[in-house]
């Protein structure tokens, strides 16, 4: 499954995945060695391969002609990638798409091979030793396209309310790789046209924009996700040659005073914070295991998730706009020091991944906010310039979402006066033995009175313990399951009823694999603060969140 839609009915597109490609390690006890395995997957799901840290050569062959579009929708953590021996696209970074246009390949058979490598190195500044794993693999789906000379990359919709009644700025991007030509541009949403003609397309990228008009269509909310299509044609002589069909929402998030409004109305965020991680996927997980995450996740009463600490698979997102399930989506950082930020190829890296998030998510309504850099350098002023271009560049990009940062820097953040919404991650009741609401009033009070914080939306964006599965101690000691759900009882509490709290995330959803080289004493080399276990099945603490979650 490529999404939960079809994107083209024009375009000849097939998936590559979903099916055996042949896996060959580059190093270790089986370098060389050649094993058929499915994709998307990670190696680590594969018997030998559960520790190793190296490269993967994954192979397929295929039928195609003409130009060749090969996108790839994730691939961890670097990924190389050949068509018959010849390099085609190189990439960094395990949670965002990639693609590559080859010209003029000839009728046949074809070899596509992907190289995966999911090493700690200098090169790698963002997929670091971490409390959650780097996999390696071609996590996400292959796609092969077959294109013309131009061809649609992408078309954003953003709607607004406009005069008691829904309009939409629309913007196409159309890729040429041949010569100057003239042609048109149909966009069609909910029965409405908007038609750019004639467009004399230059070599490269052309942009578009245009607005459209709606009276009969119905807004998306968490109650009532109503979805649209947005598709877009090429036409050559009145004849379409290409399209690309994407879908969105009719709705608008704004910030007013303390509250974070969607369609006017204030939200109060009960959400959990979820890994893309499963004992039996890794991070490649299936749709039926994603859609069984939000299920669970609906159960729980939670009406949020955050995408700690990266930008998710869209087939995930898809199902969050079907569900009408808000989502604070991030890129991908968690917890670099100042010493990490300052590796050379952590800023380009980091606004690589911010711009391909913003670019390829845009059209996805569940995501209400964006959020950068979790608990990194914020309490530094070279931290803060990153902070502040990571941001700037958001903003560019997209002046329609309100944009946070997570921040665990307590009473040393410099940086509350770049975002719209002030977010922290605490731990009381873990870290520290303080009582939970005595620490979010005195942070609080801290934020309104010594920050340029003050007066903004202020959301608690991780707060949760440890409960290992199935310990359960009569002295309801740290790790076991009755201690874990007695600080979340207290912490879900003391968030829920603060006044000025837009709301929060528990840490985490499920328990997650960690990378050995972090450790940090973790038991299991997990990080055990889930709701649930790895399997999914549910703590004691689990009927507790339910139970707070549900309080008016
Ligand atoms: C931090 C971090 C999370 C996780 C958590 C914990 O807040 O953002 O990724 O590491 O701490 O479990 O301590």
């Amino acid at each position: 499954m490529i999404r939960l839609f079809q994107t083209h009915t024009i375009r000849k597109q097939e998936e590559l995945t979903e099916k055996l490609w042949n896996f060959t390690p580059l190093q270790g006890e089986h370098a060389g060695e050649t094993f058929a395995v499915p994709t998307p997957s990670c190696w680590e799901t594969y018997p030998q391969f559960g520790q190793y840290r190296g490269q993967g050569c994954y192979e397929t062959q295929f039928e195609a002609e003409g130009n060749v579009h090969i996108v790839c929708k994730g691939v961890s953590h670097t990924a190389s990638v050949y068509l018959d021996g010849e390099k085609i696209a190189e990439h960094y970074n395990a949670y965002t798409s990639f693609s590559a246009v080859v010209c003029g390949v000839p009728k046949g058979v074809h070899t596509l091979s992907i190289v995966a490598d999911n090493r700690f190195s200098e090169e790698s500044a963002l997929h670091v030793p971490n409390d959650y794993m780097s996999y390696g693999g071609v996590s996400r789906p292959v796609v092969f396209e077959q294109v013309e000379q131009c061809f649609l990359e992408a078309v954003h919709v953003a709607p607004f309310w406009a005069n008691g009644a829904w309009r939409a700025k629309v913007t196409v991007w159309i890729h040429n790789i041949g010569e100057q030509e003239s042609i048109s541009v149909r966009v069609r949403i909910a029965g409405n046209e908007l038609v750019f003609s004639p467009i004399r397309l230059c070599p490269g990228e052309n942009k578009l924009s245009g607005e459209m008009a709606f009276s009969e269509v119905l807004s998306w909310q968490p109650q009532r996700p109503a979805l649209y299509t947005v598709t877009a044609e090429l036409e050559r002589n009145g004849q379409p040659f290409d399209d690309l069909v994407d879908r969105f929402g009719f709705r608008e998030i704004a910030i007013a005073g303390k509250q974070i409004l969607l369609n006017g109305e204030p939200i109060q965020i009960r959400g959990v914070c979820r890994h893309e991680d499963h004992p039996q996927y890794g991070c490649a997980l299936p749709f039926q295991a994603m859609a069984y995450d939000l299920q669970q996740i609906r159960d729980l009463g939670a009406n949020s998730l955050r995408t700690a600490h990266y930008p998710n698979d869209e087939r995930f997102l898809d199902l969050c706009d079907s569900l009408g399930i808000l989502v604070w989506e991030e890129n991908h950082a968690r917890g670099l020091s100042l010493e990490q930020m300052k590796n050379p190829n952590f800023e380009r890296q980091a606004e690589q991944v911010t711009r391909e998030m913003v670019w390829q998510h845009y059209n996805h309504p569940s995501i209400y906010i964006w959020g950068i850099l979790n608990e990194c350098a914020s309490d530094s002023e070279y931290g803060k310039t990153f902070y502040q271009k990571q941001l700037d560049l958001i903003r560019e990009m997209d002046s329609t979402r309100p944009r946070s940062f997570a921040s665990c820097k307590f009473k040393t953040d410099l940086c509350f006066g770049l975002p719209e919404v002030v977010s922290y991650n605490i731990y009381p009741k873990w870290y520290h033995d303080t009582p939970a609401g005595e620490y979010i009033a005195d942070l609080y009070e801290w934020i309104q009175t010594e920050t340029e914080g003050a007066g903004k939306p202020f959301l608690i964006t991780e707060i949760g313990a440890g409960g290992l599965y199935g310990y359960r101690s009569p002295y309801h000691t740290k790790w076991s399951e009755e201690y874990q759900a007695e600080a979340l009882k207290e912490q879900l509490e003391a968030v829920f009823s603060f006044p000025d709290c837009a709301g929060g995330y528990i840490w985490q959803y499920c328990d997650i694999r960690i990378s050995e080289e972090w450790w940090g004493g973790r038991p299991r080399t997990m990080n055990n603060k889930g709701i649930v276990d790895e399997y999914r099945r549910p703590k004691l603490c689990y009927e507790v969140v339910k139970r707070c979650f549900a309080i008016e």
